[in-house]
């Protein structure tokens, strides 16, 4: 039995998000989507709201379930017998940003990361920008899960990234 973590803030998590966790699947028995911390982010959704959005949106996907890491993402993998950890890669700034994290991971516990090219089409689906298009009253039913849409549309005044 093969298990991945894909980590990550999902505030909120989007369509970009949901092709990472599928093709994981393809590729592992068992997939966590799991939510950690960012200290450079402050959210808009709180940790029980992401994990009750990512639920919705990978729930009826068989062999994935939510989690949430409460400290290192590399203790967390040992902890849960984790083969790999999964990230999504945009483009080159997605790579850069993700390179020191992977090393990082695999120094402290040995975790390796495996790096899946996002989908084209979905290259400019990032959780920052669905929520500037949002906030302003734009269309994001085509970006992201339809109850995140949904939270989108009802949530109140944002606190900033
Ligand atoms: N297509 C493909 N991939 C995508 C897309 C898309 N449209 N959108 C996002 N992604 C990828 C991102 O590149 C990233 O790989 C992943 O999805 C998650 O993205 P975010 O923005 O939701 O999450 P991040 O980048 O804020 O997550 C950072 C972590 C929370 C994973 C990191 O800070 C962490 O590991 N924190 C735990 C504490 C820790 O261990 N710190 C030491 C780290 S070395």
């Amino acid at each position: 039995m093969t298990l991945a973590v894909c980590p990550g803030s999902f505030d909120p998590i989007t369509l970009g998000h949901v092709d990472v966790v599928r093709r994981a699947r393809a590729m592992f028995d068992e997939v966590v989507v799991a939510l950690a911390h960012n200290p450079a982010k402050r959210y808009r959704f709180d940790l029980e709201q992401r994990a009750e959005l990512a639920r919705s949106a990978v729930g009826d996907l068989e062999g994935v379930r939510v989690d949430v890491v409460p400290g290192l993402l590399a203790e967390y993998c040992a902890d849960v017998g984790a083969v790999a950890v999964i990230k999504g890669i945009r483009g080159p700034a997605d790579l850069d940003a993700e390179h020191a994290m992977a090393l990082m991971n695999r120094h402290l516990t040995g975790v390796e990361t495996v790096f899946l090219l996002g989908d084209p089409g979905l290259a400019h689906v990032a959780s920052s920008l669905v929520k500037d298009v949002a906030r302003h009253g734009g269309d994001v039913t085509d970006l992201v899960p339809p109850a995140v849409a949904t939270a989108l549309s009802s949530d109140g005044p944002s606190q900033g990234e």
